[in-house]
């Protein structure tokens, strides 16, 4: 971090950054039982940000207690009503922080401060908000039973829409509080207490919004942090005491969670990876196919779960739309987070860099040509160029293989022969765009593509309510909306005898 940079710090991020960074177990911040911490780093420079306690199975283990005790104690007996003014007022809490939160965002992830604050933050503010509504509104329902063996019998029979328990929550490092709220907040609307396990790499404000909770008045042990690497996630993933397991990160690690939630059946959801097409046909409205198709992939740096990282053009205006992409990403401003004008910031870590370049000379060794970029950018921190690539086969790792880095692969199709196949050729199936001004076209592909989320005529259009999750090996289950209300209640039927 450079002396300029620094000076702009508000007082509570560097109060937070001077302080020392533990587990929040049973509503105390306590040491790793180990005694151990591990750094942290500021990717714009590759410096040290600051130690955080290394958790590992042993606080998993003292984390599910204190969740297990708050869950069968003070959590279960609060009425809903309550429960949603507590979620609430961490809605209320975030947004009035949500400068602070922007800024150790960025300085811990990378990613410009203005998009941490405006956009992971405030929506996290208002994911709370979403489900403090829905903690009065989880319902079951009267069922007409008539057993046909027992004609004259009669029956009142209803269901209750039930927590499921103790929550394990394992985030990644692409929007680390973001993907906590989406986790946290649906959750705890639904009467679950939870043991969460931030990545690694981004631990600052899952730890920074763990404060909230004391201060907005939840009971101990409702919301616990653990901090770790993925043995403290496998951990959890394995409890025997944890009800339920949800996970965001690589396909690859989701199922080794799958295998580690074998032992007590827990319940699974998983929020993979993707590969998703961006599909734009001639007739699209092309400055703002243009706009919308580079947001579409290089939006948080390329390292979105969502990201259209197979840009499919119709072969008519291939060249142009290309070269026009290619143009507008060239001219996007690269630096550190904490810059206000910085439009792409660096990749997370060095594993990261490393490996989106890795993909960048496989891509070129294959002979893909980069229409811009193709490298590194500067010298220092985990900078890389906006990426470009045409003449690229289906059969290139950079194709097929999800890179998250601030890399396209861009191929003409021709509309008469349809454009699903191609689409739809991926292990993954997270999300798709289409871009054409013939409404019947979209709904006809919208139908035809195999995926959790189509955005048509716009990109990375999320809101709080809309589900959101994979087909294929994107995933399990759906978060956001009234859907993630379906991952954290059970329903059990009564039926009594009248
Ligand atoms: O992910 P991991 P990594 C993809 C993306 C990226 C690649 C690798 O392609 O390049 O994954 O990233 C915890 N049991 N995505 O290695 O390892 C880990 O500590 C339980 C897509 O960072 O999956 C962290 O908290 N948990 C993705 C979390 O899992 C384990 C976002 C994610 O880390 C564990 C991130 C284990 N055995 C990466 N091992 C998306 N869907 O948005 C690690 N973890």
């Amino acid at each position: 971090m450079t002396a300029v940079l620094e000076v702009q710090l508000q007082p509570r991020v560097r109060e937070f950054l001077a302080g020392s960074k533990k587990l929040l177990i049973g509503g105390e911040w306590v040491d790793a039982a180990s005694g151990r911490t591990f750094a942290t780093f500021d990717p714009a420079t590759g410096e040290k940000l600051a130690d955080v306690a290394y958790g590992d199975a042993t606080d998993i283990d003292r984390a599910v207690k204190a969740a297990r005790r708050a869950f069968e104690g003070p959590w279960s007996r609060m009425k809903s009503a309550e429960r949603e003014r507590l979620i609430w007022r961490i809605g209320d809490l975030l947004s009035e922080r949500a400068e602070a939160f922007g800024q150790l965002e960025s300085l811990d992830n990378g990613k410009s401060a203005v998009i941490a604050q405006v956009v992971d933050t405030q929506w996290s503010a208002d994911v709370f908000r979403y489900y403090a509504g829905w903690a009065t509104k989880i319902e079951g329902s009267t069922v007409n039973v008539s057993m046909p063996f027992a004609p004259d019998a009669e029956f009142h029979a209803y269901t209750l829409r039930e927590a499921v328990g103790v929550c394990g929550q394992i985030v990644p490092w692409n929007f680390p509080l973001l993907m906590a709220a989406w986790k946290i907040a649906p959750a705890l609307a639904a009467g679950n207490t939870v043991v969460l396990k931030p990545a690694e790499q981004t631990p600052l404000t899952a730890l920074l919004l763990g404060e909230l909770f004391e201060e907005a008045g939840f009971p101990p042990g409702v919301v616990n942090i653990v901090t770790g690497y993925g043995d403290a996630g496998a951990a959890l993933s394995a409890h025997h005491d944890v009800d339920k397991v949800a996970f965001t990160g690589s396909t690859e690690v989701g199922k080794l969670v799958i295998d580690a939630a074998k032992g007590n059946l827990k319940k699974v959801s998983l929020e993979l990876g993707g590969k998703s097409p961006n599909i734009v046909f001639a007739d699209a409205d092309f400055d703002l196919a243009v706009a919308g198709s580079v947001n579409a992939w290089l939006f948080n740096h390329g390292q979105s779960c969502v990201a259209g990282t197979r840009l499919f053009v119709e072969d008519k205006i291939f060249d142009d739309f290309t070269a026009a992409v290619a143009e507008a990403a060239s001219q996007v401003k690269i630096g550190p987070g904490l810059d206000p004008t910085t439009q792409l910031g660096p990749l997370v870590s060095q594993e990261q860099f490393d490996r989106v370049t890795g993909y960048l000379q496989a891509g070129l060794a294959d002979g893909a040509r980069a229409l811009t970029g193709g490298k590194r950018f500067g010298d220092r921190g985990f900078f890389v160029e906006p990426t470009v690539f045409v003449d690229v086969d289906p059969s290139f790792s950079i194709v097929k293989e999800e890179i998250f880095g601030p890399v396209v692969a861009a191929m003409p199709f021709n509309a008469s022969d349809g454009i699903a196949a191609a689409a739809n050729d991926s292990e993954y199936g997270l999300a798709a765009g289409i871009w054409t001004k013939d409404i019947s076209r979209a709904h006809k592909v919208a139908k035809q593509l195999k995926a959790g989320s189509i955005w048509v005529n716009q990109y990375n259009g999320f809101d709080t309510a809309l589900p959101f999750g994979g087909y294929k090996q994107s995933g399990w289950g759906r978060e956001l909306g009234a859907a993630a209300l379906d991952l954290y209640t059970q329903t059990k039927a009564v039926n009594i005898a009248l």
